[in-house]
């Protein structure tokens, strides 16, 4: 097994679904990953299982009880193949990224905490979490989904998880590039037709305009994907190529396809 994950969660069925679909359900399957849910309600300490109460000083909602938490997390440790990093997912938490996801990936061991109602409370950080992470600036109803995403993404960088050369061989040729449009048949969708070099067989030119048009995507919808970094000559060429042919071609956007914000 290259990685055991622990999920702290008051809605297991949400993770054991998602855990047993894919690319990711096949790691699970296949021993590749290592993945177990441990419930705070089963820690809970009242004859009721309470897991959440009112706020110290007032306000809404509820917040998650410290000793059902630590009862969970104590039992995923126990579980844990080796000492796990503890990760929150929470709003206040930075914001994840391919290289959180590259750097998780070479631990063996993960506890992930999904929070639901207002958040946790803050005693547990303070003793028991290393890292909080964040998946972005949106309101979601708790960490369950947040902590599949990272999971998923996880179990795509674990060796055996990609089994098709060509995703792994690709998705590093496109180093922090936005992808290329892609076809696949029929030749003609109504009117919309296959670019006619993919349908060439050269090889260097079909090459060559992925390339382009990965560059000019990137330049378009995500310039700040380029701004810390130096396009080579090569590049540079595709890329103004690109924008002088679609700038009489006309575009798709509403926004005039500029630059904006950089
Ligand atoms: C609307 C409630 N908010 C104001 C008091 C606070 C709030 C608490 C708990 C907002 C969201 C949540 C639940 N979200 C997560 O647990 C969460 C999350 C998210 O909502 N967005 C992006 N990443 C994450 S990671 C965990």
């Amino acid at each position: 097994m290259n990685l055991w994950v622990g999920l702290v969660s008051l809605f297991p069925e949400m993770a054991t679904a998602i855990a047993s679909a894919g690319i990711l359900g096949r790691a699970i399957q296949r021993d590749e990953m290592g993945f177990e849910v441990f419930n705070p309600r089963n820690h809970a300490v009242d004859r009721r299982r309470t897991v959440d109460d009112r706020p110290y000083g007032g306000g809404p909602g509820m917040v998650m009880m410290a000793e059902p938490l630590l009862g969970a997390i104590g039992e995923a440790r126990q579980r844990a193949p080796s000492p796990p990093r503890v990760i929150y997912l929470s709003p206040q938490g930075a914001k994840l990224d391919q290289s959180h996801v590259e750097r998780l990936s070479q631990l063996p061991s993960l506890v992930l905490i999904a929070g639901r109602y207002e958040g946790i409370d803050e005693r547990v950080i303070e003793s028991a979490v290393d890292e909080e992470l964040s998946i972005g600036d949106y309101i979601l109803s708790g960490g369950e989904l947040p902590a599949m995403v990272l999971v998923d993404a996880l179990c795509r960088l674990l060796p055996g998880a990609l089994n098709n050369e060509e995703s792994i061989q690709t998705e590093s040729l496109l180093d922090g590039l936005l992808e290329y449009p892609q076809y696949t048949r029929p030749e003609q969708v109504g009117p919309l037709k296959v670019p006619a070099v993919l349908l060439g067989g050269d090889h260097g030119a079909i090459r060559g305009w992925r390339r382009a048009e990965a560059l000019l995507r990137t330049w378009l919808r995500r310039p700040d994907l380029l701004a810390s970094r130096a396009l080579s000559d090569a590049d540079s060429a595709l890329l103004q190529a690109g924008l002088r042919r679609q700038s009489h071609a006309g575009s798709r956007w509403p926004d005039g396809g500029g630059n904006e914000g950089e």
